[in-house]
């Protein structure tokens, strides 16, 4: 089951996601291990069929996967499309790891996301923290795929001795991100909402909610790099956080947003859409403890992801 030190040179690498904005960032980082990166295009193998999955799996045989692959949105997507949420994470997750353990990979990765904590645990969020009480009701189908994903995992470590671990990171943000105006992330909306205001020279920009719930945002290049460092040194049924162990209120960030983006009029806030969770906050320290930690300041993220934005709607 456990090699620790698991060593990637010259395996075979599967990224399941690898065009999504966490699977492209995970193959960027990959290109500088000595690994043969393999990728199934969404043409090829749709992730929700599970005959095509095992097909694709019997044929590549890959020996590490990175399950990155997975139905994302803010909260507005999360709480509109919520069949399509628990449905395609629940299927997309099943068929993966399950092919995965058929097909004797050696290694996978699970990633799972921070609102699988419960609504109102005590901040930051440890990991012993799962399935202590209710969660976060616009992200509930999303949070329970993504919980019965990561205990498939634990499962199958379990009675099959499977080398499954899993991952939970926080808010992320970088190059790839989905800019749509309703259903994207709040990163991604707040620099598209930005620029275009700065370009019309619109005066005042509106941020969704009150502005006062906490979040937590790690550059998704650092989340790459955490996943590959912990693919390297650590196997346990334990799921690890990934985040920066900081939050900001979505206020203050806006501010972030607006700098980078160089937007110098008005800010307000429309408290008839939902504020979510009000707080989200990961407890870092047993990642610590396994030698990681993100390097890239939020300021620098926002001014990278804004110029990832520019080149993307070009
Ligand atoms: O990024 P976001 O949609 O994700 O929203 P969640 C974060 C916060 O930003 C919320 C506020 O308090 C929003 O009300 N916000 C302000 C905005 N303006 C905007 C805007 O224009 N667009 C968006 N989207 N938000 C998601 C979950 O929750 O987090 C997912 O729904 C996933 O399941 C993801 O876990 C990481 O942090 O609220």
């Amino acid at each position: 089951m456990a090699r620790i030190p698991f060593d990637l040179a010259g395996k075979t690498v599967y990224v399941a996601g690898h065009r999504g904005m966490v699977g492209s960032a995970l193959v960027r980082r990959l290109e500088r291990e000595n690994v043969e990166l393999l990728s199934a295009k969404r043409t090829e193998v749709d992730l929700r069929d599970q005959s095509a999955v095992n097909r694709w799996f019997a044929d590549n045989r890959p020996q590490v996967v990175f399950l990155a692959a997975a139905k994302v949105g803010g909260i507005a997507a999360n709480n509109t499309l919520r069949g399509e949420f628990i449905y395609d994470n629940l299927i997309v997750a099943t068929n993966v790891i399950h092919a995965a353990h058929v097909h004797g990979t050696e290694k996978l990765m699970f990633l799972g996301s921070s609102c699988i904590y419960p609504k109102h645990a005590p901040q930051p969020l440890s990991e012993d923290r799962l399935l202590t009480g209710p969660l976060e009701p616009t992200n509930e189908p999303y949070a329970i795929a993504k919980i019965a994903g990561l205990k498939l995992a634990e499962a199958y470590r379990s009675q099959y001795g499977s080398d499954f671990v899993c991952v939970m990171p926080t808010n992320l943000y970088g190059q790839g991100d989905n800019y749509h105006p309703e259903y994207s992330h709040v990163v991604a909306a707040l620099i598209r909402r930005f620029h275009d205001a700065k370009t019309s020279g619109a005066s005042n920009v509106v941020v969704w909610g009150t502005g006062t719930p906490r979040r937590e945002f790690l550059f998704v290049d650092d989340l790459a790099d955490a996943c590959i460092h912990l693919m390297k040194i650590y196997s346990s049924h334990e799921l690890v956080n990934i985040g920066t162990g900081e939050d900001i209120t979505i206020a203050e960030f806006a501010r972030v947003v607006a700098a980078a983006v160089g937007y110098i009029g008005d800010i307000s806030f429309d408290s008839s859409r939902p504020d979510g969770t009000p707080r989200k906050l990961l407890d870092v320290s047993r990642l610590a403890k396994l030698g990681w930690r993100a390097q890239t300041t939020l300021e620098d993220g926002i001014k990278r992801a804004y110029r990832a934005f520019l080149l993307e709607s070009k």
